[in-house]
């Protein structure tokens, strides 16, 4: 007997397996949050400081780097963020693979997160893992974190072309009373709503790809690029 498959068809239910992946002490302290709001991501904290690291709330931690930094962090020196991180790639790989999308977060200018954002940005690449990065710019008065944090962004960029980078200093801007801790801490509420955003756009881009394969039988030129991200407020390129 012919089937009309039109009728028999099951809705398409696309569920991309997430990573939030927070490095360093700004980068953990996202991934706690993400952690704490119970967002429908795992959430990986890799950081150089024992101690940060033991007060990060996520699905899983990675301490890197013993043998280098005793636990203390890197000090901001990003070479040794990134030496600690690929003594541990065999660790960030297993921690990352089986997701589809990573979102790797990171407070540029610091050492250990700015070190080792390209490190699993490349574990990303070469696992075929869809990765966006959002880098912290610091703020306007950690001068000497300023160009730290803008050759990091370079390096992070030549591994990761789909990184953005959000302001510490426009929250300053918006709410010119608040203190530090409540400036970072709507600065990390955004990146939140960022990721938030950005899968909802990608999961409509490809379910609407889905469908129109459905519909004609074919794909169309261009189709399977990857669909154009929303940027949230805060969030430039
Ligand atoms: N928005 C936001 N920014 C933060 C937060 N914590 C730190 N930052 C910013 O991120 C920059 C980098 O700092 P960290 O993330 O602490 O640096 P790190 O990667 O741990 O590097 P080292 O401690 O030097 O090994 C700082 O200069 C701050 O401007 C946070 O929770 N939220
Ligand atoms: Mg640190």
């Amino acid at each position: 007997m012919e089937t009309d498959t039109k009728e028999n068809e099951a809705p398409v239910m696309i569920e991309p397996r997430i990573a939030v992946v927070g490095l360093g002490g700004a980068g953990c302290n996202v991934a706690s949050e993400f952690y704490n709001a119970l967002a429908p991501v795992d959430t990986i904290a890799i950081n150089t400081d024992r101690r940060a690291l033991d007060e990060t709330a996520a699905d899983k931690r990675i301490y890197i780097c013993k043998a280098v930094t005793k636990g203390e962090g890197t000090k901001g020196d990003a070479k040794i963020g990134r030496k600690c991180a690929m003594i541990h790639e065999e660790e960030i790989e297993k921690a990352v693979v089986g997701h589809d999308i990573v979102f790797l977060v990171v407070g540029l200018g610091g050492g250990t997160g700015t070190g080792a954002a390209p490190v699993v940005a490349e574990i990303c690449n070469r696992n075929n893992i869809m990765i966006f990065t959002i880098g912290i710019n610091p703020f306007f008065f950690e001068n000497s974190r300023t160009t730290a944090a803008r050759e990091g962004l370079t390096a992070i960029r030549a591994a990761c072309p789909t990184t953005f980078t959000i302001e510490n200093d426009k929250i300053l801007d918006i709410m010119p009373n608040a203190s530090m801790s409540e400036a970072m801490r709507a600065v990390n509420k955004s990146i939140i709503d960022f990721v938030q955003e950005t899968t909802v756009s990608i999961v409509s881009g490809i379910k609407g790809e889905i469908d129109a394969v459905h519909k004609t039988g074919t794909r169309k030129a261009g189709m399977g690029k990857m669909p154009e991200t929303q940027i949230a407020a805060g969030i430039k390129t």
